[in-house]
């Protein structure tokens, strides 16, 4: 459906870019994992004023964040709760507070994949203009002190090439996973202006699993030994790997394609060179999980500031 076509939006364009023909010819388009559609709900009432979007694993998480930001914003009401937005549902969480959107997106590929089909949509019918998304999360360092914030250059695969693969009728699709170098240059001087913990840029290995595909010896099962794994995590280390997760892949991917400006944060809950296990205190958990709140925080902060300036 074109935004055009929802009463009151008749001048509405969005520079969140659908590419697909078959949505112009619906008349009604359920984001069904957030509970959404666009006869039922007005999206560009409720979003329109979208300027970031910062999705992360989990939902508390994103609650937290809408929180921090809220109040670093000075947006706060006192008396405010800051309810999921996508109450209907619980596959993912939704929160907003002024221009900031805040979405959980669960763990792996599929997951991120799914949600943000929807949100691009959403981004998209809501007529939203100049968005910044954020993925902010957590990651397995390699080589680095526990807590230390990668700002990712290049998402690789587990094979360290710099592609994500879909299989889309039988046939492979490789999509690139370029993100946006001068926003990762300008978290990195956040960074800088901050100065309350260790940030550094580099690539990001997006796994398709968090044992075995993250060369773990702590899983369910393991084929490999000790020496396998500390060659393939040299290896890595060698094509400029710097941490691993989950989902940057195809977040690059997706963001380039619509058009979005994207930065991927993850702090390091451990260095994989010493270990496998997660065994940090709940504390220290929570300390290292704020870190990429903090930044993007920061960043966000920043521009609102130099927009009202300029205003
Ligand atoms: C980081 O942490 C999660 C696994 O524990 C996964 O979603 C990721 O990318
Ligand atoms: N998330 C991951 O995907 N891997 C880790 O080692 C830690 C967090």
């Amino acid at each position: 459906m074109n935004p055009k076509d929802i009463p009151g939006t008749e001048s509405c364009s969005s520079s969140v870019f659908v590419h697909n023909p078959h949505l112009e010819e619906m008349n009604d388009d359920i984001l069904y994992h957030f509970g959404f559609g666009t006869r039922t709900h007005n999206l560009p009432a409720m979003f329109g004023d979208v300027k970031f979007v910062c999705v992360g694993g989990s939902p508390w998480r994103m609650k937290s964040f809408t929180e921090y930001i809220a109040a670093e914003l000075r947006l706060e009401d006192p008396k405010a709760e800051y309810p999921n937005i996508c109450a209907g549902t619980d596959r993912y969480a939704m929160y907003k507070v002024g221009p900031v959107l805040s979405v959980s997106h669960g763990m792996g590929i599929p997951s991120i994949a799914i949600m943000l089909h929807e949100l691009i949509k959403l981004l998209h019918h809501a007529c939203c203009t100049n968005v910044t998304i954020f993925r902010i999360g957590t990651s397995g360092g390699i080589g680095l002190e526990p807590g230390t914030v990668v700002v990712t250059k290049q998402s690789l695969d587990a094979t360290f090439l710099p592609k994500f693969e879909q299989v889309i009728l039988g046939k492979t699709v490789v999509r690139n996973t370029d993100l946006d170098p001068s926003l990762a240059e300008e978290l990195l001087h956040c960074s800088k202006e901050l100065d309350q913990f260790e940030t550094m840029a580099g690539n990001t290995m997006c796994t398709l699993d968090f044992y075995e595909g993250q060369a773990r010896l702590d899983g369910a099962f393991c084929s490999y030994s000790v020496k396998d794994k500390q060659e393939y995590l040299n290896r890595a280390s060698e094509a400029g790997v710097c941490n691993i997760e989950m989902e940057s892949s195809v977040f690059a991917a997706m963001c380039k394609l619509s058009g979005l400006r994207a930065a991927v944060v993850c702090v390091t809950l451990l260095d994989r060179l010493k270990g496998d296990q997660l065994n940090v205190s709940p504390e220290v958990l929570h300390s290292y999980q704020h870190r990429p709140q903090i930044l993007v925080g920061h960043y966000i902060k920043k521009q609102l500031k130099k927009k009202a300036l300029c205003s």
